[in-house]
């Protein structure tokens, strides 16, 4: 790697597409600091250690649930993926994004977003989790101030289109570049799949959190909302798969293997994200069991980009390995750089994704769903993927992103590297414990230790979710420390940010129409009409604003 003096480093610090960059950052690590102080206190709930509820501070433990799940998956994964995208479109061109000030507006539109749906959250008037579940009723703070936080990740699309527009005038006959193409793609699918969260926000929780209409349709707000709430999570992936994609393999010394199956993922992703929200729906009635099979078949389809992504970043990392002088058939995989503090969190992110992904299908089995569905175990597949493959790849780009844009040189690669180390212990501990609880039946979103219908079978495995949620909180709070640390104390110049790892296979190798977003958008737009359309038509059809708002809490 080559480095930069400190005085070259600033002056490029004061590019304000940095500081666009930065000033998102901030906003998610302070997000990640509130989440991992919940998820410790629940951590240690579970491990019998009373929840210290104090009406200054976290009033229940439910509330404490709604704060942890809001701040790490809407928040830390949002306003990551807002700056890091951006980031990375630009360099990918390259050529600086299109109206700085439109990229500002976005993001104060979506920090007043955030602050307006915190204000309620924080003093428990929004105590209805990461789902919002109608009827379960919030503060209108609440759903307006997200629906802001969403408009702003739309004006990020519009940011990142109007960009293209400027460079395919100037490059008439050449391939988008791979990291800005799956940029774009990423948030094309985002901006789609959105559509029904915004729906139910306008139509439905807006109208009655403000008084203007009585009572609500539950059934169909859950149903608008999981047609969002599924590819939110390839909204939260599909920034880590550029990662592993574009910079891990070069990092390793290695190239990628295949830009046009690279590209082929991502259109799978745009055309199979949003139509099979339903299986997160398997047990609910009112939906006819033949569009939940359909769906869960195609939940199976969305598995194949996953599978793609698996074999073409292998290979890549296998180029990595071997340039290090790496041999066999598996020994390569030593030879990656394990000390690079950047490059180790992303193979724990891997490394976790393998058995979340396997999880995820075991989710999606419909029948087998009622086994799983609302018990734990969907909260030790959602840490081992969120929690454990995205969170883990973020820290990692991180480490080199945040001492870039500071011109400052990471705090401690050791600190890091323990950091890491201390993530993917906790979080395997944390998870196999959850997994296990639920199969056993133990239920998702419970103050377990006042659960009249306790079962002893739960007792010996409870201390390890308290265990690996403190080794979780120590990583997080070590990593935190060392951003902080970086940005403040670090008197070291930043070292250079990695290239994008140059293909084995460019996409010239690959048909034109895999540089197109246009025809795939349409395909995306008919996969969702035909998944969701008749169900939600007799919804909407049959729609009845008559559930009174719960305040349970
Ligand atoms: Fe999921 C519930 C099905 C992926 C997140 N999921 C959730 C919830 C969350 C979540 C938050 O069908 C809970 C929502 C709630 O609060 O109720 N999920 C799937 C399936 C996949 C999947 C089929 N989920 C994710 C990802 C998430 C995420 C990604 C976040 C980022 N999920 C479900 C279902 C439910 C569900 C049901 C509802 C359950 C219920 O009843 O409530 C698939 O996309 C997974 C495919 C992925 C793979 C892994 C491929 C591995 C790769 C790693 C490469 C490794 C390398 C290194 C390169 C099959 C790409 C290895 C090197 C070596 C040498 C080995
Ligand atoms: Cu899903």
């Amino acid at each position: 790697m080559t480095t930069v003096t400190l005085s070259e480093a600033e002056a490029r610090a004061s590019d304000p597409e940095k500081r666009l960059t930065a000033a998102h950052l901030l906003v998610a690590h302070v997000a990640l600091l509130g989440g991992i102080v919940t998820g410790l206190l629940q951590g240690l709930e579970h491990a019998g250690v009373d929840f210290p509820a104090t009406p200054y501070f976290l009033q229940s433990y439910y509330h404490s649930v709604s704060v942890h799940g809001v701040l790490n998956v809407l928040v830390w994964t949002t306003f990551f993926i807002c700056g890091f995208l951006p980031f990375i479109a630009a360099r990918g061109y390259p050529l600086p994004l299109v109206s700085p000030g439109l990229g500002w507006l976005t993001f104060w539109v979506m920090l007043a977003g955030l602050i307006l749906a915190a204000i309620p959250l924080v003093g428990n008037a929004a105590t209805v989790m990461f789902t919002f579940y109608a009827p379960l009723k919030a503060n209108w703070a609440f759903y307006i101030g997200l629906t802001l936080v969403v408009v702003g990740t739309w004006l990020v699309t519009l940011r990142l289109a109007l960009t293209h527009q400027v460079w395919r005038r100037q490059h008439a006959d050449t391939r988008t570049p791979l990291p800005s193409f799956m940029a774009l793609v990423t948030m094309a699918m985002w901006t789609l799949a959105s559509i029904g969260l915004a729906a139910e926000m306008l139509f439905l929780l807006i109208p009655w959190s403000l008084g203007l209409v009585q009572g609500t349709d539950p059934l169909l707000a859950r149903t608008l909302f999981w047609l969002t709430g599924h590819p939110i999570v390839y909204f939260w992936l599909l920034p880590a798969y550029v990662s592993w994609y574009m910079l891990v393999p070069r990092q390793a010394g290695g190239k990628l293997f295949s830009d046009p199956m690279a590209r082929a993922a991502f259109l799978l992703f745009l055309l199979l994200s949003a139509p099979l929200g339903l299986h997160h729906q398997v047990t609910d009635p009112g939906i006819h069991e033949g569009w939940k099979l359909f769906q869960a078949f195609l939940t199976f389809a969305v598995f194949f980009p996953s599978l793609l992504t698996f074999f073409n970043v292998v290979a890549s990392l296998e180029s990595g390995g071997r340039a290090r002088g790496g041999t066999g058939w598996v020994a390569w995989f030593g030879r990656l750089p394990w000390a690079d503090p950047s490059v180790l969190p992303q193979i724990h992110g891997m490394l976790m994704f393998c058995a979340g992904g396997i999880g995820g299908l075991i989710n999606a089995s419909y029948n087998v769903n009622l086994v799983v569905h609302n018990t734990t175990y969907i909260v030790g597949h959602f840490h081992t993927t969120v929690g454990a493959a995205v969170t883990l790849t973020y820290m990692g780009i991180s480490y080199w992103l945040v001492p870039h844009l500071a011109g400052r040189a990471l705090w401690s690669r050791r600190m890091a590297l323990a950091q890491s180390w201390l993530w993917f212990v906790g979080m395997l501990v944390f998870s196999v414990a959850l997994h296990e609880l639920g199969l056993r039946g133990m239920p998702r979103r419970t103050m377990i230790s006042q659960a009249a219908y306790f079962q002893p079978e739960w007792k010996a495995l409870l201390p390890w979710v308290g265990v690996g949620g403190t080794l979780l909180f120590v990583s997080g709070v070590l990593y935190l420390l060392n951003l902080l640390l970086t940005v403040t104390l670090s008197r070291q110049p930043a070292p250079a940010v990695p290239d994008f790892a140059q293909p084995m296979s460019p996409a010239e190798e690959g048909p034109d129409i895999l540089d197109r977003l246009r025809p795939w958008m349409i395909v995306a737009v008919v996969m969702v009409v035909i998944a969701y359309g008749p169900t939600l038509a007799r919804l909407v059809a049959s729609a009845s604003l008559n559930a009174p708002g719960f305040r349970v809490w």
